[in-house]
């Protein structure tokens, strides 16, 4: 199904009016199966035990995560938002693999480019083949869409040095292009990006050569030992409005860069904590932060949390709340679980 009035992929912002994106599927998810460093480097120190080689989640948690999948797609498709699915059933326990619940991890629309993410961890090495080949695939047959598929040499398996020294802040070194894409937040033509456990300097300069003419990717100061993924980090609500973890960022971070010059810029004010069940086995509770926007007017927003709806709707935003606890205790919330294809950008960055 080609919309043959715009390009399969066409967005280059985070909030412009959303009319194509993939909602992810958990298939029989597992804990990812990464290197220990790579685990305790980024996951909540009291859930490290639990991420042991060909474990699968609790199969009841997995049941009720694609059932929040399937109502969100159903609310987006009924929103007239075109949504693409990988299929059903996938058992990443016979392939030592993680999810297809988190396709922003490893897919970044700009412009008419979509580019594959490196990703450090190897578990997370077929993961875009078995759960999204089939989409690129038809998406690929726009001609005016680029698709950057991971290149071979990107799979070194090099990125922890043996001896276990580290020479810098993350636990990655810098031997081979290594990113996930949710390290990356578009603003039009700038990109803002962090560093983390899983993107290195190679890998940025990767995602800089693999860009459309004219884009730029700038590196935000953060403030987390923990990094990985910037979209519970930052969240632009709409043109000139962000919303951001004051626990992760400064205001003056983000002044250091221009195209958030003339933005408000709001701290998030609650101290959210993590729920008793089901935990939240990968990230930090922050996950009001890593919503969805529609349109820059309407936001998605999970259903229990009521007073980041209010306060959103106090910034000028409309909610839609929708459940998502489960897939949240699997690895994220909206954010993580899309991938916005196709947005009409009226304002040009
Ligand atoms: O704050 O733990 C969550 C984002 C996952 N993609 C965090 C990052």
């Amino acid at each position: 199904m080609i919309n043959h009035s715009l390009p399969s992929v066409q967005a280059d912002d985070e909030w412009s009016p959303l009319r194509s994106v993939i909602v992810g599927r958990a298939g029989r998810a597992c804990f990812p199966n990464a290197p220990t460093a790579m685990i305790e480097a980024t996951m909540p120190s009291h859930h490290v035990h639990n991420f042991k080689p060909r474990r699968p989640f609790d199969q009841k948690l997995i049941t009720k995560a694609e059932a929040e999948l399937d109502y969100f797609a159903a609310m987006l498709q009924a929103e007239g938002v075109q949504v693409y699915r990988p299929p059903a059933g996938v058992n990443w326990l016979d392939v030592n693999g993680y999810t297809g619940a988190m396709p922003r991890d490893g897919l970044m629309s700009v412009q008419n480019t979509l580019i594959e993410a490196c990703f450090a961890w190897s578990c997370r090495n077929h993961e875009i083949e078995i759960a999204y080949g089939t989409i690129l695939g038809e998406l690929a047959r726009d001609s005016r869409v680029t698709i950057i598929r991971r290149p071979p040499y990107t799979l070194a398996d090099s990125l922890l040095d043996e001896d276990g020294s580290k020479s810098s802040p993350w636990v990655i070194n810098n031997s081979r292009p290594a990113f996930d894409t949710a390290d990356f937040m578009r603003f039009g033509k700038t990109i803002l990006g962090q560093l983390s456990h899983v993107t290195n300097q190679a890998g940025v300069e990767y995602v800089q050569r693999s860009l459309p003419a004219g884009y730029k990717i700038e590196i935000l100061e953060v403030n987390d030992p923990h990094a990985m993924h910037i979209d519970a980090t930052i969240l632009p609500l709409r043109e000139g409005l962000l919303v951001y973890n004051p626990q992760k960022v400064t205001e003056e971070a983000l002044l250091k860069h221009e195209v958030l010059a003339n933005w408000d810029l709001r701290p998030y004010p609650f101290t959210p904590k993590e729920p008793e069940d089901p935990v939240l086995y990968m990230t930090s509770p922050y996950l009001s932060l890593n919503a969805l926007v529609l349109d820059g007017k309407r936001v998605v927003v999970e259903a229990s949390d009521q007073q980041t709806a209010k306060w959103y709707e106090s910034l000028g935003m409309k909610c839609i709340t929708c459940p998502f606890r489960h897939v949240n205790s699997i690895g994220g919330s909206f954010h993580c679980a899309t991938v916005d294809l196709v947005r009409d950008s009226t304002v040009k960055h």
